[in-house]
Parts: C-alpha cells; structure tokens; sequence
C-alpha cells in the first residue's frame, strides 16, 4: 500500500474529468467580466448559497479577507471564536491589512459560540469602544472536530447580529460537508449569512478557488477589494472549469468521506494511549489527543510517517487527520494498524 496522506483534504487531486473540462474551458479576460466558464461558477454558487451573486478568488483566506474587509472599516470590531481560523490561522491578516479589531469569544467544542457571549461581546456606544461591525462563524469548524453547525443556531446569530445591525460572515470553506452530514441544502446553512465563503480546493478536490458569496452590492465590493489585493485572474475559466465538476460531481460523495472518518475514530478509540470522542465526528476531521507517556504528538506523527500514514501535529498532545477522495477503507484500516504498532512501540 502507498502513502495514506491524512494531513488534510487540501491534498486532494483533480479529477480526470476536471483535468479535462480545464483543457477545454471557454475563458476570457476575468477583470473585464468576460470570462463565461467564471461567470457560469460564480451563478452556480449564488445559487447553492442562495445569494444574489459571488466572486471567484484565489483561496479560503483570501475568502475571508476580502469578506472581512468589505464588511468593516478600520477600527471596527469583529467577533469570532477563539478557535476559529480566521482568527488562529490566517495571520491577522485582516488587523494586519485592513486595521481590524478581532474580539475573540469562546468555542465551544462543538463549534458554536455561545449566544449568550456573542450579545455580550456586542459593544455599547461609547466614545471608548471599537464600533463591533461583524460576527464571523465557521461552518464546519475545523479546530473543533469538523463539527457542522445547524440551520437552527446560525439563524440564532443571525438574529442577534440583526438585532444589533450587525453583518454575519460565515467562512464555509467545507460547508458542503455541514450540509452533506445534517442533510440539508447548503442554503439552509447561508439564509442567516451576509456573506459566506466556501472552498472548492478541499473535500471537493478542485486544484484552486474559493467563492464569496453575498448580495449583489456587497459582492460589487468585495470585487474591488479582491483587485486591490492582487487577486483579480484573468483567463481564470480554466480555474473554474474544475470548479463547476467540483460542484456537480464531488458534492454528495463527501459522505463516504465522513463514514471514513467515523470509521477511522471507532478504531482508534480502542488503542491505549489515545484519546478519541467518535461521537463528535460528524464531518472529516478527527482529533486525537495522546495521553500518558511523554510521547509527543510530533514523535507519533514521525513514526507514522515511516509507516506509510501521514498526519499533523496540531497542538504538543494532539494530532489531525483528515479523510478525503480517494481514501478507501482498506487505507483507514492501514491507518488504524499503524497507530497500533506506533503506540505499542512508543509505549
Ligand atoms: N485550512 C487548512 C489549514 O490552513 C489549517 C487545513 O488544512 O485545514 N477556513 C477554514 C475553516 C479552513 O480550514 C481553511 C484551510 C481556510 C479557511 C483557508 O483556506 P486556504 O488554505 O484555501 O487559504
């Protein structure tokens, strides 16, 4: 058996069929508005989010970047989870480029902020405080077990944010598996959202390209701040070509991956030394936290390697892995003897 690479889904490859459509791809000049195949994409994902319109860019976080910016001034507040990737891994990017003020809320394991401390982080008008401008979500939440967040609660933020004339962003970059393991359309998720990105670069295993998505004013926004970050492509069809497989294709298949990744933690839950809560795998991503010894997450991780299994360490005790296309059962069950072997031989 080859490599089973678990380090995340963003190692996915093109499919045969996006590596066609990209070769015949109609395109045209993008910052003029004229290239079809991105026009066609950029329709498609207004429509899965149920927004007026959306915007080809290069990544998740220039995703969010231009969404953050558009949304705020500099000097304004945004509120976001501790845990979330806009704030954990994105450099500070938006302080950094766009002078915002990020006031961070607690995420709890499932994801969610409590919106009880989302209201109270809103700040009073006062000639002390930022002006808060945003709440951000992360729908699945990586840093927290992939978990989805449901209808239910993004339209509780959604309230709150509307009741304090708030924007509610959410960053979607693997929304479709949210919509793929609650079973419901991906609108249902962005009805609440002012703008949502997601990424076609992940689960959906297209080479390059996130979508911002909103109201067509906001979306007209978000385009200028897309050209003044350098991020305006031009003949990008060839891009979007893999996208529009990506969306028609790779949608509905996300669900094997989240079968493996529940099979991949049911397995690992019963070897000593790791710690696994399989009931919070709903999604792709598991957690495993390494317990007594003082085996480090990297020593693990290291001695998997040379068993053919690459994963992250993401935290001194705690490592991620990911399931994604074409990862079969057969590589899980490598995976699980692996860590089995590792484990006992790191005692
Ligand atoms: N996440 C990557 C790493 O940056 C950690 C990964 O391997 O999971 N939002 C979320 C929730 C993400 O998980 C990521 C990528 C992004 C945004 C950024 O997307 P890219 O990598 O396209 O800039």
């Amino acid at each position: 058996m080859g490599q089973v690479d678990l380090r995340s889904d963003t190692v996915t490859q093109p499919t045969p069929g996006m590596r066609r459509a990209m070769a015949e791809a109609r395109v045209g000049d993008d910052v003029f508005g004229e290239d079809p195949t991105v026009i066609e994409l950029e329709e498609m994902a207004a429509g899965r989010t149920g927004k007026e319109a959306s915007l080809l860019v290069a990544s998740g976080t220039m995703a969010n970047l231009v969404c953050q910016l558009s949304h705020c001034q500099r000097g304004d507040e945004m509120i976001l989870g501790d845990q979330s990737h806009m704030f954990y891994y994105e450099q500070g990017g938006s302080s950094a480029l766009g002078g915002i003020h990020p006031h961070t809320v607690p995420n709890q394991p499932d994801g969610r902020l409590s919106e009880e401390a989302v209201e109270n982080a809103v700040r009073a008008d006062d000639v002390h405080f930022p002006v808060t401008r945003l709440i951000a979500l992360e729908n699945t939440h990586n840093r927290c077990s992939g978990s989805p967040l449901s209808p239910e609660y993004t339209h509780a933020v959604g309230e709150i944010a509307r009741r304090n004339g708030l924007a509610l962003h959410i960053d979607g970059a693997r929304i479709f598996n949210a919509a793929i393991s609650l079973g419901v359309p991906v609108r249902d998720l962005t009805a609440d959202a002012d703008s949502v990105s997601f990424c076609l670069s992940k689960g959906l295993c297209a080479p390059v390209g996130s979508l911002v998505c909103g109201s067509r004013e906001f979306v007209n926004r978000a385009r200028r701040i897309r050209k003044v970050l350098g991020g305006g492509m031009r003949q990008a069809g060839v891009l979007a070509a893999a996208g529009i497989v990506a969306l028609d294709e790779m949608v509905d298949r996300l669900a094997e991956d989240h079968d493996n990744a529940r099979y991949l933690a049911d397995g690992l839950a019963g070897i000593s030394g790791l710690q696994i809560d399989p009931e919070l795998i709903r999604t792709n991503i598991v957690f495993i936290g390494i317990t007594g010894g003082n085996r480090s997450a990297g020593t693990i991780v290291r001695a998997l390697e040379k068993e053919g299994v690459r994963t992250l360490a993401v935290g001194p005790y705690k490592i991620r892995a990911v399931t994604h296309y074409p990862i079969q059962k057969e590589n899980i069950d490598h995976t699980i003897d692996a860590f089995a072997r590792v484990m006992k031989t790191h005692a």
